[in-house]
């Protein structure tokens, strides 16, 4: 992508804030707007350029706001429209735009469509949805939820089943319907009249479904409404726009993320988030990670989007496990780890996301009991596993490893009760943790996590090749050691990374030019190589890696400045 059809979003990091955990400030456990609001200075000092905020709008959260009531009203748990639009001015002043969560493929049954499209077959309301005729106990198929049980519910009054690919109480909406159409761009119209500077399109590979022909995500006409939604709404401003698509592969992913903006700025992706699954089962059946097809994944995925799309580049999000208890290690070796996998991540071409807590390295939780656990899906599927024999301890270890209220624990603010997150009753426990990882003490010590990742993310700022650099993957086969160099315009970077909690030779930095002195450390800078960022707090070796160190070298062509 040359210099000139560069957007701002490509040069940008996202943050990402699950609000009902980030800061509570009237005291009733429950994260909100101004809370948020108090911590705009911290995120300003991170150096991040745009909040992406999970919902807000009023829900009765049965999947925590992802199940919206009304598009355009603020929960009053979270505040209200003026508290939205001063986030929206305080953060604009920081030079941060506000991205949206938009839940567009289904809304809340308490949504006043719904639950005028229930009162009859002739309603006006009543093909905003998905209804089929039928008797009960009898399902139309056997089409399964997300979040377990059948995705048909019977309403005895019509004599017909609703179609809801997550919860009940999240009927799907009807895309085929061009009413629906309407009423969505115009409420995405309002919200950029808002001033928002994007939306984030929750699971919108599924708004084509065809549940007769059991198709969930990929629906035949799926690009036709993206590029609708797309030119009636988003091209009419200069927003990112990242569309959630679990079932993207590459040939849709550049569809999605075309320069020319027919579609989104670009989508998550998942593919390297579900390697540590047993094929073909659920993520709850987790093994070891295949590290060299972790590898070959993300290459795949930098090599075929370069020039012709964009990537999203994240580990963490509020629906998926810690990264550094994932894939690195929440022991002796945290902080190195949590460095090694953002140097990793954030020296790849594509849009970084930091998810709220990634920055101080927080961690997994392991609560002793289910009764802990509030999120909807870990609830189910522990019911669900009891009833079919699992016994309790596995069913435990799977939501210890993959329950997304990993991420949803209170953000940890400081060393006081609750972490500084609430003076009241946090609505889902503190991580016991937070006594030695939270932002204060961070903030406070220059070879913390939270001050790694503000070197990473200036480095991108001041270095265009992070944006514009391609990509060679070294070391394909290796078991241990992540690298690979970007280069552009006479310039290389190269990221070296050990995966591992083992000390591994690595010749390929002398290889690659890597100066030393004679006893083998590696000097900072020489002969046109200079060190750009490095995980441990002193001078690298040229010939190996410590456990989970990570580095990135530069290099200019001979005779250019470095
Ligand atoms: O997630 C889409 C989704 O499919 C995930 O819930 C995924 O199936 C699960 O997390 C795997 O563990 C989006 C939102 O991010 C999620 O929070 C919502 O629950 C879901 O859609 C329904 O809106
Ligand atoms: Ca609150």
């Amino acid at each position: 992508m040359d210099m000139n059809s560069k957007k701002w979003w490509q040069n940008s990091v996202v943050y990402q804030i699950y609000p009902r955990s980030f800061q509570d400030s009237n005291g009733d456990g429950i994260g909100d707007i101004q809370g948020i609001i108090k911590r705009l200075d911290y995120l300003q000092e991170l150096g991040i350029d745009a909040i992406w905020l999970s919902p807000v709008c009023r829900s009765p959260q049965d999947d925590n706001g992802y199940d919206i009531s009304d598009y355009q009203d603020i929960d009053p748990m979270f505040g209200n429209l003026d508290d939205l639009e001063q986030l929206i001015s305080e953060a604009k002043k920081r030079n941060i735009r506000i991205i949206m969560d938009l839940v567009l493929n289904h809304s809340s049954d308490e949504h006043r469509w719904f639950t005028e499209a229930k009162k009859s077959k002739d309603n006006p309301y009543h093909d905003y949805y998905v209804w089929r005729d039928g008797e009960e106990g009898v399902y139309p198929n056997d089409m399964g939820s997300a979040f377990g049980g059948p995705a048909w519910e019977w309403v005895p009054e019509l004599k017909q089943y609703y179609f809801h690919q997550f919860s009940v109480k999240q009927p799907d909406l009807n895309w085929e319907n061009p009413k629906v159409r309407r009423e969505i761009y115009d409420m995405i119209l309002w919200w950029m009249d808002k001033g928002v500077g994007g939306f984030r399109l929750d699971v919108i590979d599924q708004i084509a479904k065809e549940p007769d022909l059991k198709i969930t995500n990929n629906g035949p006409r799926l690009h036709e409404f993206i590029q609708e939604l797309s030119r009636e709404t988003f091209q009419k401003g200069d927003l990112i726009t990242v569309g959630e698509a679990w079932g993207a592969d590459i040939d849709r992913a550049k569809l999605y993320s075309k320069p020319d903006g027919s579609e989104f700025s670009m989508v998550f992706q998942f593919e390297h988030m579900m390697l540590d699954q047993e094929p073909g089962k659920e993520k709850w059946d987790f093994c070891p990670l295949p590290f060299v097809k972790l590898k070959k994944c993300l290459e795949k995925w930098q090599k075929e989007l370069h020039g012709c799309g964009w990537n999203s580049l994240f580990w963490d999000n509020h629906d998926l496990p810690r990264i550094v208890s994932r894939w690195g290690n929440d022991r002796e070796y945290r902080v190195e780890a949590a460095k090694m996998l953002a140097t990793v991540l954030h020296g790849m071409e594509g849009t970084p996301y930091v998810y709220q807590g990634e920055e101080l390295g927080m961690t997994n939780v392991r609560f002793d009991s289910i009764e802990q656990y509030q999120d909807i899906e870990i609830r189910n599927m522990y019911r669900e596993r009891l009833e079919k024999g699992y016994a309790e301890k596995d069913i435990m270890e799977s939501i210890y490893a993959k329950g997304r209220d990993n991420a949803r624990t209170p953000m940890q603010w400081d060393d006081t009760e609750n972490a500084g997150f609430t003076t009241g009753t946090p609505w889902l426990g503190v991580n016991p943790n937070y006594t030695e990882i939270n932002a204060r003490s961070q903030l406070q010590d220059e070879n913390s996590v939270f001050h790694y990742y503000k070197k990473l993310i200036h480095l991108r700022k001041e270095n265009s090749i992070f944006v514009d650099g391609d990509f060679t993957l070294l070391l394909p086969e290796d078991e241990n050691i992540f690298a690979y160099v970007r280069e552009y315009e006479g310039r290389k970077l190269l990221v070296a990374a050990n995966f591992t909690d083992k000390e591994v030779e690595c010749p390929l930095l002398k290889e690659w030019g890597v100066p030393a002195d004679e006893d083998g450390a590696a000097k900072s800078r020489d002969n046109g190589v200079k060190l750009l960022i490095h995980n441990y707090n002193d001078l690298p070796s040229q010939q190996k890696l410590r456990p989970y160190e990570a580095m990135i070298w530069e290099k200019a062509e001979t005779g250019t400045e470095i």
